[in-house]
């Protein structure tokens, strides 16, 4: 299985990745995660993506998209991406990766929510947990950057016949379940 997170901050890719990856035995690659390690590990790439973070910004392409790829790599069994790709170009960097590996998205996930409810589930996540990025002007930042370069993409993969809107309100366990409903409808396990 070979799934792609489509979602603003907020919505839940990471709460339902993990999940995803549990359910099918395979990986579960969060860019987010991937550069928050590399910035607690104070390596160059974390360096270069410390400032960019906390300020709502993109990090750059080449920077990411060599950092997903060496993980996606090591995953032959399958993988969850969450917030990868994050604009036009990643998602064209993916795709030519794909077309040269023979390995193509088997769904496309977009996770729903409204924008009240986005901001209202990222402050709580400050208050409890204190991420460098979850203050409110970064969170509105974070937003329109969601908006500006992440948005296009449903149109890019519905266009490709591969999205499913995931009403992604309410109980998590229950969004699970309309996510994993999705994924089987896409995808039917054999076994
Ligand atoms: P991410 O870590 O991907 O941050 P995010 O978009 O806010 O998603 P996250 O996974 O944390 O939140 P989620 O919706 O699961 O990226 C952070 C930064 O890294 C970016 O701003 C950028 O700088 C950089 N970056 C990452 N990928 C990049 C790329 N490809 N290119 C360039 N830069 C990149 O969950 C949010 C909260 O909602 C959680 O607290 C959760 O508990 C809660 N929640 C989930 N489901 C819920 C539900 N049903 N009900 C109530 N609460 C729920």
């Amino acid at each position: 299985m070979r799934v792609l997170l489509l979602a603003p901050p907020g919505a839940g890719k990471g709460t339902q990745g993990v999940r995803i990856a549990e359910h099918y035995g395979i990986d579960h690659i969060a860019t987010g995660d991937l550069l928050r390690d590399e910035v607690s590990r104070g390596t160059e790439l974390g360096r270069r993506a410390d400032d960019l973070m906390r300020r709502g910004e993109l990090v750059p392409d080449e920077l990411v998209v060599v950092m997903v790829l060496r993980r996606v790599r090591a995953a032959p069994d399958g993988w969850v991406l969450d917030g990868f790709p994050r604009n036009l170009a990643q998602a064209e960097r993916a795709f030519e990766w794909g077309t040269t590996h023979e390995q193509t998205f088997d769904a496309v996930l977009f996770l729903d929510v409204p924008e009240d409810e986005l901001v209202r589930r990222l402050l709580q996540r400050a208050a409890e947990q204190g991420r460098a990025d979850d203050d409110e002007p970064t969170i509105r930042r974070r937003l329109t950057v969601y908006e500006r370069d992440t948005a296009p993409l449903v149109a890019y993969y519905a266009g490709r016949g591969l999205v499913d809107h995931i009403d992604a309100t309410g109980d998590v366990d229950d969004v699970t379940a309309r996510v994993l409903a999705a994924l089987e409808a896409r995808a039917p396990r054999s076994t």
